[in-house]
């Protein structure tokens, strides 16, 4: 039976953890409840959506080009707001906004950045469907003032900590700062975040593979010939997985981490790069993943080493339990060396 006062709320976590970062003066920890608040905000917008007529589009695209959700810019916004005045952080890089966000005037710049995605999968709001939020937080390598692109365009090794929170049918928080991956569960009752999941270990291989198949024939013959292999054509090295791809991919890489699994969003014919932004998608998901026992590549390269040229620029991603994602590296080794 739980004893209710043995609950372990994100907080007291953090700090417990902060032995890890002894040059830490607690501001890691504060940046981390400061991002959980915002997120609890987040998520009282997200569970209203359908209430208050918050769904639509605010009429507004976003420097993807995407229509902006109105809880897209909520999101934004709410989360800028709960970061940018604390003294904690120098620069903010966000996927809704083309530029690097700037301290506003008269507040202090603090010893961290954070980049984030503040509402990934946000086209599946309309459909009740679970979206996140993604972050990942460095320190900064300029010595004051206003941050700048070095400050945040740093290879995703240098990240200090990194996490998401899934919008589904629970809130739960997910984040690392180098020393196991950490899952807590927001308790509406209370509004604070407990911890439900210390130490999640991802299996060295998985149930599923998560893919958008309908790129399949644009995809390289290498990508291909891997994912025909998680199809089970390719017993005597690859047992055959569950599909499962939601289109939101804090969903399918949180499923994936826990149960076993490998999520790709591959290059192809169209779009080279993929899809997925390396600083705030990519770069996150694969510092929770190997955290978690897991790895994360480009389909060659480990995501953590690319080291960023601009904000938005995006990589393939392959990401998930290690031995799922070496599979994939060796047969598109395979396939380039027998062209
Ligand atoms: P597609 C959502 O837009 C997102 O960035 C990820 O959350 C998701 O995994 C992917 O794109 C879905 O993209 O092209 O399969 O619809």
């Amino acid at each position: 039976m739980l004893n209710r006062t043995m609950v372990i709320t994100l907080e007291r976590f953090i700090l417990d953890q902060e032995a890890f970062h002894p040059d830490d003066t607690g501001e890691l920890t504060n940046l981390l409840y400061d991002i959980a608040l915002g997120a609890k905000m987040i998520a009282s917008q997200i569970r209203r959506a359908g209430l208050v007529n918050i769904i639509g589009t605010a009429a507004a695209v976003n420097v993807q080009g995407e229509e902006q959700q109105k809880l897209d810019v909520y999101a934004n916004e709410t989360l800028k707001n709960a970061l940018n005045h604390t003294g904690r952080v120098c620069a903010i890089a966000s996927e809704e906004d083309e530029e690097l966000i700037p301290i506003p005037d008269g507040y202090p710049a603090g010893r961290y950045t954070v980049a984030f995605d503040p509402l990934d999968g946000s086209s599946n709001i309309d459909v009740n469907a679970p979206v996140g939020t993604i972050f990942a937080i460095l320190r900064r390598v300029t010595t004051a003032g206003q941050g700048t692109l070095a400050d945040v365009l740093q290879p995703g090794r240098e990240l200090v900590a990194a996490g998401y929170v899934i919008y589904g049918s629970s809130v739960m928080m997910v984040y690392s700062s180098g020393h196991g991956v950490h899952g807590f569960t927001l308790d509406p009752t209370i509004g604070e975040f407990l911890l439900s999941h210390e130490n999640i270990s991802t299996p060295r291989t998985g149930k599923y593979y998560s893919v958008n198949e309908s790129n399949f024939g644009r995809w390289s013959k290498g990508v291909q010939r891997a994912v025909r292999g998680f199809h089970g054509d390719d017993p005597s090295r690859m047992k055959g997985k569950n599909s499962r791809y939601i289109g939101s991919l804090v969903a399918d890489f949180h499923r994936n981490l826990i149960a076993g699994g490998v999520y790709l969003y591959p290059g192809d014919a169209k779009n080279v790069d993929g899809k997925l932004r390396l600083l705030y998608e990519c770069n996150p998901m694969a510092f929770l993943a190997e955290a978690a026992g897991g790895k994360a590549t480009d389909g060659t390269r480990r995501i953590l080493e690319i080291s960023p040229t601009s904000l938005h620029q995006r990589t393939p991603l392959v990401v998930g339990s290690a031995d799922d994602v070496d599979y994939v590296a060796r047969v598109i080794a395979e396939t380039a060396g027998a062209a």
